[in-house]
Protein backbone atom coordinates (compact mmCIF):
# COMPACT_ATOMS: atom_id res chain seq x y z
CA UNK A 1 0.00 0.00 0.00
CA UNK A 2 1.23 3.48 -0.90
CA UNK A 3 0.76 6.83 0.85
CA UNK A 4 -1.39 7.47 4.10
CA UNK A 5 -4.91 6.55 3.37
CA UNK A 6 -8.01 8.29 3.80
CA UNK A 7 -10.87 6.29 4.81
CA UNK A 8 -14.25 8.40 4.10
CA UNK A 9 -17.22 7.86 6.96
CA UNK A 10 -20.10 7.91 8.82
CA UNK A 11 -20.26 8.25 12.84
CA UNK A 12 -22.17 5.57 12.98
CA UNK A 13 -21.64 3.29 10.52
CA UNK A 14 -21.35 -0.57 10.72
CA UNK A 15 -19.10 -1.20 7.74
CA UNK A 16 -17.22 1.85 8.11
CA UNK A 17 -15.87 0.53 11.60
CA UNK A 18 -14.85 -2.92 9.97
CA UNK A 19 -12.60 -0.71 7.34
CA UNK A 20 -11.57 1.22 10.67
CA UNK A 21 -10.96 -2.16 12.70
CA UNK A 22 -8.62 -3.75 9.93
CA UNK A 23 -6.66 -1.10 9.09
CA UNK A 24 -6.15 -0.24 13.14
CA UNK A 25 -5.05 -4.26 13.13
CA UNK A 26 -2.52 -3.89 10.81
CA UNK A 27 -1.31 -0.30 12.26
CA UNK A 28 -1.55 1.35 9.44
CA UNK A 29 -2.40 4.86 10.06
CA UNK A 30 -5.13 6.71 8.08
CA UNK A 31 -7.28 10.17 8.04
CA UNK A 32 -11.01 9.34 8.47
CA UNK A 33 -13.22 11.96 6.88
CA UNK A 34 -16.78 12.31 8.25
CA UNK A 35 -19.64 12.64 5.72
CA UNK A 36 -23.17 13.69 6.70
CA UNK A 37 -25.12 11.06 4.73
CA UNK A 38 -28.52 12.96 4.99
CA UNK A 39 -26.62 15.79 2.66
CA UNK A 40 -24.19 13.96 0.52
CA UNK A 41 -21.42 16.18 -0.79
CA UNK A 42 -21.48 16.04 -4.71
CA UNK A 43 -17.07 14.92 -4.45
CA UNK A 44 -18.76 12.22 -2.32
CA UNK A 45 -21.14 11.35 -4.83
CA UNK A 46 -18.83 11.19 -7.49
CA UNK A 47 -16.06 8.67 -5.79
CA UNK A 48 -18.58 6.42 -4.77
CA UNK A 49 -20.62 4.42 -7.17
CA UNK A 50 -23.65 3.83 -4.81
CA UNK A 51 -23.38 6.84 -2.88
CA UNK A 52 -22.29 4.81 0.42
CA UNK A 53 -19.60 4.70 2.98
CA UNK A 54 -16.89 3.32 3.55
CA UNK A 55 -14.97 4.64 0.46
CA UNK A 56 -11.34 3.91 0.75
CA UNK A 57 -8.82 6.26 -1.14
CA UNK A 58 -5.25 5.34 -1.23
CA UNK A 59 -2.40 5.62 -3.71
CA UNK A 60 -4.30 7.76 -5.79
CA UNK A 61 -7.08 5.52 -6.20
CA UNK A 62 -10.58 4.72 -4.88
CA UNK A 63 -12.23 1.93 -3.16
CA UNK A 64 -15.72 0.92 -2.83
CA UNK A 65 -17.81 -1.39 -0.80
CA UNK A 66 -16.42 -3.14 2.92
CA UNK A 67 -16.00 -6.22 2.03
CA UNK A 68 -13.68 -5.33 -1.10
CA UNK A 69 -11.96 -2.45 1.13
CA UNK A 70 -10.81 -5.39 4.13
CA UNK A 71 -10.04 -7.97 1.32
CA UNK A 72 -7.73 -5.59 -0.32
CA UNK A 73 -6.16 -4.51 2.73
CA UNK A 74 -5.66 -7.69 3.43
CA UNK A 75 -3.72 -8.11 0.55
CA UNK A 76 -1.58 -5.77 0.89
CA UNK A 77 -0.56 -5.09 4.45
CA UNK A 78 0.65 -7.48 7.29
CA UNK A 79 -0.32 -8.97 9.77
CA UNK A 80 -2.55 -11.29 7.42
CA UNK A 81 -6.16 -11.55 8.96
CA UNK A 82 -7.78 -14.04 7.07
CA UNK A 83 -6.82 -17.85 7.36
CA UNK A 84 -4.20 -18.97 4.72
CA UNK A 85 -6.51 -22.24 3.76
CA UNK A 86 -8.86 -21.55 0.79
CA UNK A 87 -11.41 -23.25 1.85
CA UNK A 88 -11.14 -21.91 5.25
CA UNK A 89 -10.54 -18.76 4.20
CA UNK A 90 -13.89 -19.04 1.66
CA UNK A 91 -15.90 -19.98 4.92
CA UNK A 92 -14.83 -17.34 6.54
CA UNK A 93 -16.16 -15.07 3.34
CA UNK A 94 -19.36 -16.80 3.88
CA UNK A 95 -19.73 -15.81 7.43
CA UNK A 96 -19.13 -12.05 6.41
CA UNK A 97 -22.02 -12.32 4.39
CA UNK A 98 -23.98 -13.61 7.42
CA UNK A 99 -22.83 -10.98 9.16
CA UNK A 100 -24.16 -8.44 7.00
CA UNK A 101 -27.35 -9.99 6.63
CA UNK A 102 -27.65 -9.81 10.78
CA UNK A 103 -26.70 -5.38 9.76
CA UNK A 104 -30.21 -5.96 7.64
CA UNK A 105 -31.41 -7.06 11.11
CA UNK A 106 -30.56 -4.78 13.41
CA UNK A 107 -31.18 -2.10 11.02
CA UNK A 108 -35.08 -2.99 11.01
CA UNK A 109 -34.81 -3.33 14.89
CA UNK A 110 -33.35 0.68 14.98
CA UNK A 111 -36.47 1.75 12.80
CA UNK A 112 -39.23 -0.02 12.01
CA UNK A 113 -42.54 1.26 13.48
CA UNK A 114 -43.97 -1.59 13.03
CA UNK A 115 -44.39 -4.28 15.58
CA UNK A 116 -44.92 -7.57 13.81
CA UNK A 117 -41.66 -6.45 11.58
CA UNK A 118 -39.72 -5.98 14.65
CA UNK A 119 -40.76 -9.41 16.17
CA UNK A 120 -39.72 -10.93 12.99
CA UNK A 121 -36.29 -9.15 12.61
CA UNK A 122 -35.89 -10.25 16.50
CA UNK A 123 -36.29 -13.41 15.47
CA UNK A 124 -34.48 -13.67 12.70
CA UNK A 125 -31.26 -12.21 14.59
CA UNK A 126 -32.02 -15.13 17.21
CA UNK A 127 -31.68 -17.54 14.83
CA UNK A 128 -28.94 -16.44 13.06
CA UNK A 129 -27.13 -16.01 16.33
CA UNK A 130 -27.95 -19.51 17.18
CA UNK A 131 -25.87 -20.36 13.52
CA UNK A 132 -22.98 -18.71 14.67
CA UNK A 133 -22.88 -20.17 18.27
CA UNK A 134 -22.76 -23.21 16.25
CA UNK A 135 -19.56 -22.38 14.82
CA UNK A 136 -17.64 -21.24 17.41
CA UNK A 137 -15.00 -23.06 19.44
CA UNK A 138 -13.43 -22.60 22.77
CA UNK A 139 -10.76 -19.88 21.69
CA UNK A 140 -11.68 -15.87 22.23
CA UNK A 141 -12.34 -15.23 18.80
CA UNK A 142 -14.48 -16.79 15.65
CA UNK A 143 -11.48 -19.27 14.58
CA UNK A 144 -9.96 -19.68 17.72
CA UNK A 145 -6.92 -17.31 18.89
CA UNK A 146 -6.22 -15.51 16.10
CA UNK A 147 -8.10 -12.54 15.39
CA UNK A 148 -9.87 -12.41 11.89
CA UNK A 149 -11.76 -10.01 9.71
CA UNK A 150 -14.82 -12.13 10.33
CA UNK A 151 -13.98 -10.49 13.54
CA UNK A 152 -14.18 -7.18 12.23
CA UNK A 153 -17.67 -7.69 11.03
CA UNK A 154 -18.76 -9.08 13.59
CA UNK A 155 -18.00 -6.81 16.41
CA UNK A 156 -19.58 -3.59 14.68
CA UNK A 157 -22.96 -5.56 15.04
CA UNK A 158 -22.17 -6.75 18.70
CA UNK A 159 -21.50 -3.38 19.46
CA UNK A 160 -25.22 -1.67 18.61
CA UNK A 161 -26.26 -3.90 22.06
CA UNK A 162 -24.30 -2.05 24.36
CA UNK A 163 -27.01 0.28 23.93
CA UNK A 164 -30.23 -1.87 22.87
CA UNK A 165 -29.37 -3.60 26.41
CA UNK A 166 -29.93 -0.72 27.76
CA UNK A 167 -33.00 -0.07 26.53
CA UNK A 168 -34.37 -3.59 26.78
CA UNK A 169 -33.21 -7.44 27.16
CA UNK A 170 -34.59 -8.78 23.67
CA UNK A 171 -33.35 -12.46 24.25
CA UNK A 172 -31.05 -12.80 21.63
CA UNK A 173 -27.93 -13.89 23.38
CA UNK A 174 -30.04 -16.37 25.46
CA UNK A 175 -28.32 -19.55 25.56
CA UNK A 176 -25.26 -18.80 23.38
CA UNK A 177 -22.89 -18.57 25.88
CA UNK A 178 -19.83 -18.99 23.63
CA UNK A 179 -21.41 -15.93 21.58
CA UNK A 180 -21.78 -14.01 24.82
CA UNK A 181 -17.73 -14.22 25.86
CA UNK A 182 -17.19 -13.66 21.57
CA UNK A 183 -18.79 -10.42 22.09
CA UNK A 184 -16.80 -9.55 25.33
CA UNK A 185 -13.66 -10.40 23.86
CA UNK A 186 -14.28 -8.38 20.75
CA UNK A 187 -15.47 -5.41 23.02
CA UNK A 188 -12.13 -5.36 24.69
CA UNK A 189 -10.29 -5.38 21.61
CA UNK A 190 -8.16 -2.20 21.29
CA UNK A 191 -8.94 -1.85 17.81
CA UNK A 192 -12.72 -2.74 18.41
CA UNK A 193 -12.80 0.33 20.85
CA UNK A 194 -10.92 2.64 18.70
CA UNK A 195 -13.10 2.27 15.68
CA UNK A 196 -16.07 3.97 16.92
CA UNK A 197 -15.86 8.07 18.51
CA UNK A 198 -15.72 8.34 21.95
CA UNK A 199 -19.65 9.42 22.16
CA UNK A 200 -21.06 6.66 19.66
CA UNK A 201 -23.26 5.70 22.34
CA UNK A 202 -25.12 9.00 23.00
CA UNK A 203 -24.97 9.30 18.60
CA UNK A 204 -26.66 5.86 18.53
CA UNK A 205 -29.68 6.82 21.20
CA UNK A 206 -29.97 10.09 19.66
CA UNK A 207 -30.34 8.36 16.06
CA UNK A 208 -32.80 5.97 17.33
CA UNK A 209 -34.63 8.70 19.13
CA UNK A 210 -34.85 10.66 15.52
CA UNK A 211 -36.35 7.50 13.79
CA UNK A 212 -39.13 7.27 16.52
CA UNK A 213 -39.33 3.47 16.06
CA UNK A 214 -40.79 0.33 18.10
CA UNK A 215 -37.80 0.08 19.47
CA UNK A 216 -38.12 2.41 21.69
CA UNK A 217 -41.79 1.36 23.18
CA UNK A 218 -39.80 -1.75 24.59
CA UNK A 219 -38.29 1.04 27.22
CA UNK A 220 -42.18 0.92 28.18
CA UNK A 221 -42.56 -2.44 28.17
CA UNK A 222 -38.75 -3.59 30.07
N1 LIG B 1 -22.59 -3.00 1.10
C1 LIG B 1 -22.05 -1.78 1.60
C2 LIG B 1 -23.02 -1.20 2.63
C3 LIG B 1 -22.57 0.18 3.12
C4 LIG B 1 -23.73 0.98 3.68
O1 LIG B 1 -24.90 0.53 3.72
N2 LIG B 1 -23.42 2.19 4.12
C5 LIG B 1 -24.47 3.07 4.60
C6 LIG B 1 -24.10 3.69 5.94
S1 LIG B 1 -23.91 2.46 7.19
C7 LIG B 1 -24.61 4.23 3.64
O2 LIG B 1 -23.63 4.77 3.17
N3 LIG B 1 -25.84 4.62 3.36
C8 LIG B 1 -26.12 5.76 2.54
C9 LIG B 1 -27.17 5.49 1.53
O3 LIG B 1 -27.54 4.32 1.32
O4 LIG B 1 -27.65 6.45 0.93
C10 LIG B 1 -20.69 -2.02 2.22
O5 LIG B 1 -20.45 -3.14 2.70
O6 LIG B 1 -19.84 -1.11 2.20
Amino acid sequence: MTGKPTLISFDLCPYVQRAAIVLAEKNVTFERVDIDLENKPDWFLKISPLGKVPVLQVGGETLFESAAIVEYLDETATPQLHPQDPLTRARHRAWMEVGSSILSDIWTMETTHDRTVFGNAVAALKGKFARVEAELGEGLYFAGASFTIVDAVFAPAFRYFDVFDTIADFGVFDGLPKLVKWRAALAERPSVREAVIFDYEDRLRRFLEKKGGVILDKRLAA
